[in-house]
């Protein structure tokens, strides 16, 4: 049933649009980034054909962790000619990082893949003519680095990029908060290494400051150090290709000589009580 069709049979039953969604999301979107450490994934309209003309990739973060695709189905439009060997049609790619691990069409399955930390992709094309079945995987992510982030209550301590002072995996996005709690934040960068790009396109961290205007630094200069009496937010990002050892930064928290009376935000004093 095509996406059409269902909306209208949501419209007439009522249905919320987030059911609307799943569902679409269930007969195979033409591509996305999966979230989750497993699911499934199918080309377009499956099990039904798949239609012409697609160029559809699929992104698979690993997160730090072992990923494995099992590709369940496979039916694409069969090769012919010279050219048979190379899928002129039709065809699967799979790529990890920026390299291709291969090209697959007719009914060759890539069968089950397994990956390290660099992040998998699928992309599917098909021609303007002649659609079959098409694909389906499941896929699972085991062993992903901890969970990274968090807040930070206590009145003083350590963040580090995952695995620092190793280099730090790919694909990760880790955001800390420290809690000011009426003290004075004093954070200070002792290490300071990630991959440089002339806008830090690529691995970052921002320094956001209370409701200040995020602050992003990347390369291996160290951030100025920090006095706040605001909320301090760190947010790491890392992409999936060439990773550096990370940062790793202290803390503390000083309490304000008067008990900790309410402060201006992102301000260097605390402000004069009225
Ligand atoms: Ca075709
Ligand atoms: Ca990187």
């Amino acid at each position: 049933m095509s996406n059409m069709m269902w909306m209208k049979v949501c419209v007439f039953l009522q249905l919320s649009c987030a059911a609307l969604a799943q569902l679409s999301r269930s007969q195979g979107d033409c591509g996305g980034t999966v979230t989750g450490v497993e699911g499934a994934i199918s080309s377009p309209g499956y099990p039904v054909s798949y239609p012409g003309n697609l160029d559809c990739t699929w992104t698979l973060p690993s997160r730090g962790g072992r990923l494995t695709l099992t590709f369940t189905d496979f039916q694409l439009e069969r090769p012919f000619g010279l050219l048979s060997s190379q899928c002129n049609y039709d065809y699967v790619e799979v790529l990890q990082g920026d390299v291709l691990v291969g090209r697959w069409c007719g009914e060759d399955s890539p069968g089950t893949l397994t990956f390290g930390s660099r992040t998998a992709r699928v992309r599917m094309v098909s021609d303007a003519h002649i659609s079959r079945r098409g694909f389906r995987l499941q896929w699972s992510l085991r062993g992903t680095a901890p969970p990274c982030g968090g807040v930070m209550n206590s009145p003083y301590g350590e963040i580090t990029s995952p695995s620092y002072p190793v280099d730090c995996p790919s694909s990760q996005d880790c955001t800390w908060t420290i809690a000011a709690q009426g003290g004075q934040i004093v954070a200070s960068f002792q290490d300071f290494v990630l991959e440089t790009g002339s806008s830090c396109q690529y691995d970052y961290v921002e320094i956001i400051i209370g409701d200040e205007t995020p602050r992003r630094h990347c390369g291996s200069d160290l951030p100025a150090d920090i006095a706040s009496y605001s909320d301090v937010t760190l947010h790491f990002v890392s992409d999936e290709n060439k990773e550096e050892r990370g940062f790793q930064l202290f803390y503390s928290i000083q309490p304000l000589p008067n008990g900790g009376a309410s402060a201006e935000s992102g301000s260097d004093q605390p402000s004069t009580p009225s």
